[in-house]
């Protein structure tokens, strides 16, 4: 399983793929504004053949599959080369086919039983989501005690306001947040507003 160095991140843009021009113009603006990470989530049509043109177009850029929710989309992106997967969730069924697979995997957790499951498959990193509903940072203050080897990924509710509060906690090695890539952002083709965010966030 490849390690990736997450904490290099610090933000992980999380992408839902309109199409594959507009996705690569959004990976270069990112790119442009200091981001070398996107998560592209398998939630629309386009989803693998974005991933596919910004692994060849934006070289630069390493490209993280979101929303694999099975072992079949987790074979997908496998297929696509793709060596970093996350979801929302997780199931014993993915957990199971993701400590096969050769890519690193980030399940997503929402309880204390969550955490327990993923560490019996081995995980080392898990996504909180959606983090802010499910509790924050005093969430992820509390998981702390009883889990202190585990890091974590919130994921769901960050902005600019307060991803720094989600940074700042030692069991956080990055965030994943979708403020710098919004819809009325990417329709409008707004590339240098994207590029202004993503460098604010990794500044
Ligand atoms: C995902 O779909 O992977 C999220 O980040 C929620």
């Amino acid at each position: 399983m490849q390690e990736h160095n997450l904490a290099s991140f610090r933000v992980l843009p999380v992408v839902t793929a309109r199409d594959v021009a507009s996705t690569v113009a959004l990976s270069r603006a990112l790119l442009a504004g200091g981001m070398r990470a996107i998560e592209i989530t398998l939630r629309t049509e386009a989803a693998l053949d974005a991933i596919a043109a910004v692994r060849e177009e934006v070289p630069e850029m390493l490209v993280a599959a979101g929303t694999v929710t099975n072992p079949g989309e987790l074979d997908q992106v496998v297929a696509a080369g793709v060596t970093l997967a996350l979801s929302p969730g997780a199931t014993d069924r993915l957990l199971a086919a993701a400590t096969e697979a050769p890519l690193q995997f980030i399940p997503g957790v929402a309880s204390a039983s969550d955490v327990m499951r993923a560490m019996d498959h081995g995980m080392a990193v898990c996504k909180l989501f959606p983090a802010t509903v499910v509790g924050g940072a005093s969430m992820l203050k509390a998981l702390g005690g009883p889990f202190p080897t585990m890091k974590f990924c919130p994921t769901g509710g960050l902005g600019a306001d307060n991803f720094r509060d989600f940074l700042a906690l030692p069991n956080v090695v990055c965030c994943g947040g979708s403020w710098m890539v919004t819809a009325d952002l990417v329709d409008n083709g707004r590339w240098d507003d994207i590029e202004r965010l993503a460098r604010e966030a990794m500044s």
